[in-house]
């Protein structure tokens, strides 16, 4: 490692910090370094709150450090754009910084190399592609919704070490133990939606909010509905906001749904189904970075065939079940040729479980 990777490794842990609350925004962390020693910090705030380089800059001079002449570590590209707040690359100009270390490129049209170039301009000496992979990793979501206009879909499923989600009777408490539940909730939490099915509803009554830890925002609970049957007293519509897709407009419904809070769209493909990828780029179009699917295994296969998945998480239980419930309803393969192929991206033990992510190509 060398120094400038300690440092960037630094600013990613500080970047942490603001995963769950930072979102539209990536969550960004900046260490400024004099001398060889950090004198100042700071992480995205929320939307509207000073980005990471605005933070480190005031952390240092509360601290009573002269920030001229100083390096800045940032995981991303300094703004040059004046978005909910003004451009970071002209503070750091004025704040008389004269080395800029950045992780990537910010892949936000608006910023685009453009922080770089300002900061150039203004003679500070930039360099960039200091730890890229860990900086784009931490912020996949937004990068997913920069490049390609959708957020990064992760699938989360909790099984016993033969796949088995559920007993035939719905029974599902609990196959994988309460560490990896609050892994779980953990993944909620940095998501900007949690995405169910009507079947789902209808079977748990869930409220998939984020219960175990505290959080200052809760995900959009979003339910794929294409009938537009869901029970208005669903316990999913209390409380916070939920978005329902269906396939069929229903104005007496929809009025009842819209006085619970919800909203509701129609979004049809040619089979009278919800158009899921059309879903996902909605939601794209909503700013969301992350979406984190809990679903049956009906909307989960229909989501992997219409190739609208990233990314599985899935917790494996060590017990056996048996005859009982699978991850994903898919019909028959004919050929072996046609299977889904993913890499496994990582794997973890949580307490007695395993966590696997693993990739579609
Ligand atoms: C930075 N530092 O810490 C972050 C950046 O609307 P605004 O002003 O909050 O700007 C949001 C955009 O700024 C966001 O889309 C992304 O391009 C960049 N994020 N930039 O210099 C930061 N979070
Ligand atoms: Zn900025």
């Amino acid at each position: 490692m060398t120094h400038a990777d300690v440092f960037m490794a630094h600013a990613l842990r500080l970047a942490e910090h603001g995963l769950l609350t930072s979102a539209p925004n990536p969550a960004i962390g900046c260490v400024i370094v004099k001398d060889g020693l950090i004198i100042g910090e700071g992480f995205t705030q929320p939307p509207g709150g000073n980005h990471a380089e605005i933070e480190a800059i005031n952390d240092a001079r509360v601290k009573g450090h002269d920030v001229r002449g100083a390096t800045a570590y940032v995981t991303l590209e300094p703004c040059s754009h004046f978005g909910r707040t003004p451009p970071c690359a002209d503070a750091l100009v004025k704040a008389g910084l004269v080395k800029v270390i950045a992780a990537m490129e910010d892949p936000n049209p608006q910023v685009g190399g453009q922080g770089f170039a300002r900061l150039r301009a203004a003679g500070i000496a930039v360099e960039t592609g200091v730890l890229a992979e860990q900086a784009r990793e931490l912020n996949i979501g937004f990068f997913s919704r920069m490049q390609s206009g959708k957020p990064w879909v992760r699938l989360k499923v909790a099984a016993s070490l033969d796949g088995k989600t559920a007993l035939y009777n719905g029974q599902s408490q609990w196959i994988t133990s309460s560490a990896a539940r609050d892994d779980g909730h953990l993944w909620r939490a940095r998501a900007g939606v949690i995405l169910t099915g009507i079947g789902t509803v209808k079977q748990d009554d869930p409220q998939l909010t984020v219960r175990a830890l505290e959080v200052t925002r809760q995900p959009l609970r979003v339910i794929i509905d294409s009938k537009l049957g869901i029970d208005i007293n669903a316990r999913i519509l209390r409380g916070e906001p939920t978005l329902i897709f269906s396939a069929i407009g229903n104005p007496e419904k929809e009025a009842l749904l819209h006085e619970r809070g919800a909203e509701v769209v129609v979004l049809p493909n040619a089979h009278g189904k919800v158009d899921l990828p059309q879903v996902i780029l909605a939601l794209g179009s909503r700013q969301i970075n992350e979406i984190h699917v809990e679903a049956g295994a009906k909307l989960n296969a229909s989501l992997i065939r219409e190739l609208c998945v990233d990314e599985l998480l899935v917790y494996l239980a060590p017990n056996i079940i048996g005859d009982a419930r699978g991850m994903f309803d898919l019909p028959p393969l004919d050929n072996l040729q046609e299977k889904f192929s993913l890499k496994f991206h990582q794997i973890k033990q949580i307490g007695e479980d395993l966590r696997i992510l693993a990739r579609f190509n």
